[in-house]
């Protein structure tokens, strides 16, 4: 019989604590955790499973959790050092106010009571909208409900916006357009299944760690792999076709892989018929798109086109993945709609190793989007200006259907009019926009213009330097609560530790203000679960439907998959079974897309792409790891990216400093001359602030339908500086 292998946590049990120990690992020797918890890392929607190791009320070490069925014992850098952040010399300790002299300590009650009078004074001289709210999901599912709720029921906002306006919105718009439902169509457990997987725009290596090994185990069985992307990315280094597309000519390439898929008769016809609408005007586009046609659009030798319509055309099984790479464009639903087009046309979905999925940016990027911090939805993935949903929701909060704002406007649309001098007070929770939005000069002005600026935040943000009042909030580990997933799996987030300092859990901080505002009786929430109890209520029929679930069966799972419309309901890991979509008749729409230039194309001033993403060992804007030595050590600034026949070209060698420019602004960074790259293309790291920020650099160019940001090209120059 063979015996199991001793997990982590029962070596250290056995040797001794020493085992974990390392130099920059932060806790000593002698230091026995005094608690275990079991919980999930708080950066991206991988989420995967950790077990915190707590010694008086601090978190002092974790294992990777082998038991959670998710990443079974493996992490990323990220994951690894994620827990550094709870006794970080930085953390935020007491409420700031910004004076001449620079921020003060102030108490709660001060802080609370210039909040709240500033709130008051700006509605009243410019109307409730005037004062705006930007949130994030980073949050809990429980914070993001109360955040909606918030801001429309103590606020009386239209005003509210997310930043996952910057991450997901275009692939949920397409996915709703196509499905009627906005999640991973499989959990991942299918990945493995597929016989082909292709992977468009999504640096899975570097930014979904944990789904390597998914991809790899199919390729152990044989499956093939095709990646799409301007850069050989890590794990395209071993695929069987890659793809070197231009950024911006993702919707060409598909609607042409498509047309071949057409032409040589690999699309499932019995599928299309019972469970699809719009093949022909689809099949009517993709034949203005032969390879010939579509390389020069897109950038790629016509052959290339050929060979990944003949590994994915006759495949029995197949899964595609895409990420930001095709989503943050002016036409980024166009895009998603046009993978969604080739999935439909093979007819594989909804069945074992056949699937789809975007894959998740933030922790609860999936959940936080249908709780209702996005500025037209409601709870359950509701219409804001839909009357029936409204009406739903208005008795679920108590209050007449007409106290509910309408839609608001988005993110970059909120910065446009604070410039404007249209929105005059912010209160923000959960998002950096000095860093994250495009055009940062323009982002930098616009907060400048406000009249009064609050942030809830654990780290002093570049963005919190702008503010008037800071309140410190808390960190993943010191609350309890759920998110979703990117495989739309509900997962539980337990309490580790206590705030420190003066610090506060962000949803009592809320609640207080909430108080302060007069709407009391709405807020009067004892814990997280209360919160989590009214948002199974609000989210009930709608299509996220979490009224089934509980804290108890999510710990009893390991997570369980929405919709769970009933406390008996099996969940649902793979969307779609029997060919069944969301709409009402049931059926799955394809939508014909054109191929269309981006906002900005190189000319003779700017003759090169830029774009823009990710390195392994930060994490977004940076404020949290950057904070973390090792990780900073592993990756310190941002380095160009660029080809050794343009850094010839220009004049360039290695580790020179070079300066890039664009119509909005300029940067001088270091050099890093890759082969992995296009030639006309240069690709720069956004996770730092000030002078070495890629979105000095981007266009405030949106997408139409969702609204996304164009961080995936614009027209730049680089020189030697
Ligand atoms: N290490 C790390 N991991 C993260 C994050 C992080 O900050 N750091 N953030 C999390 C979040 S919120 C998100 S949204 C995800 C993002 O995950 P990804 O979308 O995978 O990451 P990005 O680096 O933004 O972009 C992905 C790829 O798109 C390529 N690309 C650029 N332009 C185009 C184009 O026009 N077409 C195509 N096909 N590809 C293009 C880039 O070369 C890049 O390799 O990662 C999550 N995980
Ligand atoms: N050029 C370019 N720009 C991009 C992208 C790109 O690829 N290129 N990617 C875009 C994408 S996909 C994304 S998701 C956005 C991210 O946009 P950001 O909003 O900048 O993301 P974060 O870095 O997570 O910032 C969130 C802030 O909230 C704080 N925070 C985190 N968790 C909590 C919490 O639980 N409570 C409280 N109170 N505060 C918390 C953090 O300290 C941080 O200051 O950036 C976008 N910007
Ligand atoms: S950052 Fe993502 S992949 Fe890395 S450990 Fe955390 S959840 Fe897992
Ligand atoms: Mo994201």
């Amino acid at each position: 019989m063979a015996i199991p292998p001793l997990t982590n946590l029962q070596l250290i049990e056995q040797f001794g604590p020493h085992l974990n120990s390392t130099p920059s690992g932060g806790w000593q020797a002698d230091g026995r955790p005094d608690k275990l918890i079991n919980t999930h890392c708080c950066f991206c929607g991988q989420q995967c499973g950790i077990t915190l190791k707590v010694r008086q009320n601090r978190v002092i070490g974790f294992e990777p959790r082998e038991d959670f069925p998710f990443n079974e014992g493996k992490l990323c850098p990220k994951g690894v050092k994620r827990y550094l952040q709870n006794e970080h010399p930085d953390r935020l300790l007491a409420p700031l106010k910004r004076t001449d002299a620079g921020f003060i300590k102030i108490g709660w009650e001060e802080a609370l009571d210039n909040t709240v009078t500033a709130i008051k004074r700006i509605q009243k001289e410019y109307g409730h909208d005037s004062f705006a709210m930007l949130t994030g999901a980073s949050l809990t599912n429980e914070k993001a409900y109360l955040v909606g709720k918030f801001a429309r029921l103590a606020l009386k906002t239209r005003n509210l916006d997310y930043n996952g306006r910057l991450c997901m919105v275009s692939a949920a718009a397409g996915n709703k357009k196509a499905f009627g439902v906005d999640r991973a169509a499989n959990s991942w457990s299918d990945i493995p299944l597929a016989d082909v997987i292709l992977v468009i725009g999504a640096n899975v290596a570097e930014c979904a760690p944990i789904t390597t090994d998914y991809i790899w185990r199919a390729r152990d069985r044989g499956a093939k792999l095709i990646m799409i992307d301007p850069r050989v990315t890590p794990l395209a280094r071993t695929a069987d076709l890659f793809i070197p597309v231009r950024p911006g000519g993702d919707a060409a390439l598909m609607n042409s892989i498509l047309n071949v898929v057409i032409a040589r008769g690999w699309v499932d016809t019995q599928f299309i018929e019972e469970h699809t609408v719009g093949f022909n005007a689809v099949k009517e586009m993709v034949a203005k798109y032969p390879p010939e046609v579509a390389g020069p659009l897109c950038g790629v030798d016509p052959d290339l086109i050929v060979r990944a319509a003949e590994i994915w055309g006759p495949a029995k099984t197949s899964f595609l993945l895409h990420a930001r790479g095709i989503e943050h464009h002016i036409h980024g639903v166009d895009n998603v709609l046009s993978c969604i087009n080739l999935v439909l046309a093979s007819g594989r979905i909804g069945r074992p190793g056949c699937g789809y999925s975007t894959i998740t940016g933030q922790g609860n990027g999936q959940g936080a989007r249908e709780q209702g911090g996005k500025c037209d939805q409601l709870p359950g993935t509701r219409d804001l200006g839909n009357p029936e949903h409204r009406k739903y929701i208005a008795e679920v909060w108590k209050v007449a259907e007409n106290e509910i704002p309408t839609a608001g406007s988005s993110a970059e649309e909120l910065m446009q009019m604070m410039h404007a001098g249209e929105i005059k007070g912010l209160l923000n929770i959960c998002f950096n926009p000095l860093i994250s939005l495009p055009d940062s000069n323009f982002t930098r002005q616009a907060l400048s213009r406000l009249e009064h600026f609050t942030i809830i935040d654990f780290f002093m943000s570049e963005t919190a330097r702008h503010a008037d009042i800071i309140l410190p909030g808390s960190l993943q580990e010191e609350d309890e609560g759920t998110v979703t997933s990117a495989e739309g799996r509900v997962i539980k987030i337990n309490k580790a530790v206590n705030p420190p300092g003066e610090a506060r859990v962000d949803w009592h901080i809320l609640c207080d203000i909430a108080r302060r505002l007069g709407k009391a009786e709405y807020f009067a929430y004892q814990s997280p679960e209360e919160i989590f109890n009214e948002l199974r209520v609000a989210s009930k029929g709608g299509t996220s439907d979490y009224f089934g679930i509980t804290y108890q069966k999510i710990e009893a799972n390991d997570g369980i998959f929405w919709p769970f419309p009933a406390l008996d309901h099996p969940g649902t890991p793979r969307l779609f079974e029997g060919g069944k979509f969301f709409h009402t008749d049931g059926k799955a729409r394809f939508i014909p897309v054109e191929w269309a230039p981006p906002a900005e194309s190189p000319d003779a001033d700017y003759p090169l792409v830029l774009t823009t993403g990710r390195v392994v060992s930060q994490f977004l804007s940076g404020t949290q790891t950057r904070r973390i030595g090792s990780l900073v050590d592993q990756y310190p600034e941002p380095l160009v990216e660029i080809h050794p026949s343009l850094a010839k070209q220009l004049g360039i060698e290695r580790n020179d400093k070079v300066k890039v420019q664009t119509r909005r602004g300029e940067v001088i960074l270091t050099v890093s001359i890759v082969t992995t790259i296009r030639h006309d293309t240069v690709f720069i790291p956004y996770h730092w602030a000030d002078e070495k920020s890629a979105n000095l650099l981007t266009i405030r160019a949106l997408d139409p339908t969702s609204k996304i940001p164009e961080f995936k090209c614009c027209a730049c120059r680089v020189t030697r500086a």
